[in-house]
């Protein structure tokens, strides 16, 4: 069978917006007429989203008049109204006598309620034949909230074109030291904005070369150009900054924040990125960590960095996120006592209070680095009076460099989930970075892109589903990862119950999967250094970056309770007791928090030996299943997009078979200790 190939926007493909046609759907009443009185930018914008979407699936024009519809008028309303009660960025999305009503009091509100109203009616063309009803607009009554006051997407782009852990190609952004401008900006832009990014960084946080220059004259023009695309999309531009600029941009012998020279240069600085760049957000800064300058250079503190940086960009209402991603690299692995865990609490969680308030701590979810399991970070709920962002990484580069299909918003979820106990109530982490904890508004949830200049955009084209779901996340933390993998399912293929409810199982049980056949237990890191992909059971146990397993012929896992680095003791309680406790510890996180016995039980009732080879054994026949699955459905999908799937996973059931056997052969081979049923090992 003969299936229609997704729409192309010169070679590249629009991924979620790409839209079916569906020309007999019964509510194209709507559809004929816009009134929008607002000539905002970004109000304008969603009058033209509406209008291409209404032409492409329901093949007629929708109208713009710029006045109030008169009295039983049938179209769609966007009303910009202060009176309102959702928030600028909160949409209503209503009925009333044949008007379809897209309220807010700002236009990124109208613009993100009129998204919802374009998902809304893919859905109800998608399941027109099987549930007529269900997504009519009849009775259409929605109002959302966004969940986190920042959305925000990090690009990890050098100049040169490359991406740092990009796998879906080369940079839009940048290329040849260029700063790139054309029609993929702007799909790009739309894309983000469908699900509610409003704030991105192009460039990456390892600030070197010319991407120092970025915030300089040279490159201002092109840069002004993308915060103009951007901003017509309710999108703010923000830079990653090089905290020794005033060096190598500026000629000073010091980046000393204390220093009064370094102050003045980048209040200048300031002054001048703003007076170019009028919607610029303001940066995101890496410092003091994996060779990046920063305030310990000079005996400061990270609150003494931030803040100058912070005071300087203040008059222009910017923000200075700074990570807190901050370790000694230099580690010797034969030294049991320092444990790069604890480097993020230790170096921050004293600075509670000190930090200016359009300062925002970016910390990354686990106190690791992006690990398929680790615990939630610590830092989450210690600093009451500091503002906090959370970080996730969509580009998957410990979770199968999008060449695993590994569907990452079931954990984000349960990282969001996390109690902290900072408060008696509202002490989760969503609670956290929403700032419904300390009621703060500089937080938020931050997300390193998994973008590049590829056809589909993520390379896999499973992995787009992370994409869409960082963005609808974000928004709406309440939204279940299934109901998310639905929706991005429908929207990018349609309403095939058999397509739909494959793709769903896939996608759901991915990232399960995938933990299955890599490191267990959540020890992490047995992948082969430097490019982090494939395993390599050994590959950091004798290196710098304190990424340790501890593994000899008795046990494994590396001992964070109080009688070791005394990691768990930085929780609050109950969580400090229960993860210091060997046998309450949760079995997912056992090896992270302990060092056991092979033969130690777990909760489940099986030895750590016997889960790791099963769990192994049971992740590569899940990769084959997924496989297979993906198979059945051949002729469903287009042509193209089913191939490309196809051979990742082809890739895949090799490649979790590779996981499983060096993972189980080298345990076995430590202890000698054969599996209960008898599966080869080698
Ligand atoms: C951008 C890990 C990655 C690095 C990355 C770093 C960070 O160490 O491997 O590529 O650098 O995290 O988050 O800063």
């Amino acid at each position: 069978m003969k299936v229609e190939e997704v729409g192309n926007y010169d070679g590249f493909e629009n991924a979620w917006l790409s839209y079916r046609q569906q020309t007999d759907c019964k509510d194209k009443q709507y559809f004929t007429a816009i009134y929008a009185k607002s000539a905002d930018a970004i109000v304008c914008t969603a009058v033209k989203e509406l209008q291409i979407a209404t032409e492409q699936i329901l093949g007629q024009k929708a109208v713009l008049y710029r006045e109030e519809p008169e009295a039983e008028t049938v179209g769609i309303q966007l009303r910009l109204d202060a009176t309102e009660t959702v928030s600028e960025e909160g949409y209503h999305l209503y009925q009333n006598k044949g008007l379809i009503i897209i309220a807010s009091k700002g236009a990124r509100g109208i613009l993100y309620g009129s998204f919802a109203c374009i998902r809304r009616l893919q859905m109800e063309c998608a399941f027109m034949k099987t549930a007529p009803e269900a997504f009519s607009f009849e009775r259409i009554d929605i109002m959302e909230e966004p969940s986190n006051p920042l959305r925000m997407l990090n690009h990890w782009d050098n100049m040169d074109g490359s991406i740092e852990r990009g796998y879906s190609g080369g940079s839009f952004f940048f290329r040849d030291e260029e700063v790139l401008v054309n029609d993929r900006t702007k799909c790009y832009a739309r894309l983000a904005a469908s699900v509610g990014v409003n704030a991105v960084v192009i460039n990456n946080v390892n600030v070197r070369g010319n991407a120092t220059r970025l915030i300089a004259e040279d490159y201002a023009p092109q840069v002004k150009a993308i915060s103009e695309i951007f901003a017509a999309y309710g999108i703010r531009l923000f830079l990653s900054l090089n905290f020794a600029a005033p060096m190598e941009l500026g000629g000073l012998n010091t980046a000393d924040p204390l220093d009064e020279t370094v102050r003045e240069w980048w209040k200048d600085q300031m002054a001048k990125v703003f007076a170019r760049i009028p919607n610029f957000g303001g940066f995101l800064v890496k410092a003091d960590s994996e060779g990046r300058e920063g305030p310990f250079t000079y005996g400061r503190t990270h609150a003494d960095g931030a803040n100058m940086l912070a005071e300087a960009i203040a008059p222009y209402n910017g923000l200075i996120i700074w990570r807190c991603f901050v370790y000694n690299c230099q580690q010797d692995w034969r030294d049991y006592k320092t444990d790069r865990a604890r480097s993020g609490y230790d170096n921050f969680a004293p600075l509670d209070g000190k930090f200016r308030d359009n300062v925002i701590l970016q910390i990354k979810n686990g106190p690791m680095d992006f690990q398929v399991r680790e615990p939630v970070h610590p830092l989450f709920g210690a600093m009451p009076k500091t503002n906090q962002m959370l970080e996730v990484q969509i580009a998957q580069e410990y979770t199968g460099q999008q060449r695993h299909v590994c569907y990452l918003i079931p954990m984000f979820k349960e990282i969001l989930a996390f109690q902290t106990y900072c408060k008696e109530q509202n002490d989760t982490v969503a609670d956290i970075v929403s700032g419904r904890t300390w009621g703060n508004q500089a937080c938020g949830m931050a997300a390193v892109a998994n973008t590049g200049n590829d056809v589909n955009w993520t390379g896999h084209d499973l992995a787009a589903a992370n994409l869409y779901g960082f963005g609808r996340l974000s928004f709406n933390t309440n939204c279940t990862a299934e109901e998310i993998a639905k929706e991005w399912i429908v929207c990018t293929f349609g309403g095939d119950a058999e397509v739909v409810e494959t793709i769903l199982k896939i996608l759901m049980m991915s990232w399960t999967t995938y933990e299955k056949y890599n490191a267990p237990l959540g020890i992490g890191w047995m992948v082969n250094p430097n490019y982090h992909y494939g395993p390599s059971v050994d590959g950091y146990e004798y290196d710098r970056w304190g990424t340790y397993h501890r593994a000899d012929y008795q046990g494994i896992g590396v001992d964070r309770s109080s009688a070791g680095t005394g990691y768990a003791m930085q929780y609050k309680e109950p969580n400090a007791s229960i993860y210091n406790d060997l046998d309450r510890c949760p079995d997912a996180l056992k090896l992270f928090f302990h060092h056991v016995p092979y033969t130690y039980q777990l909760r489940s009732g099986k030895t750590v030996l016997q889960h790791i080879y099963d769990t192994h054994f049971e992740g590569a026949a899940e990769a084959e299943k997924m496989r297979t699955m993906w198979q059945s459905l051949e002729g469903k999908i287009p042509e193209k997009i089913y191939h490309r799937v196809l051979e990742r996973f082809d890739h895949q059931v090799w490649h979790a078979k590779e996981w499983c056997d060096q993972i189980n052969s080298y345990f076995y081979r430590k202890t000698g200790i054969a599996d209960e049923q008898g599966r080869k090992i080698y």
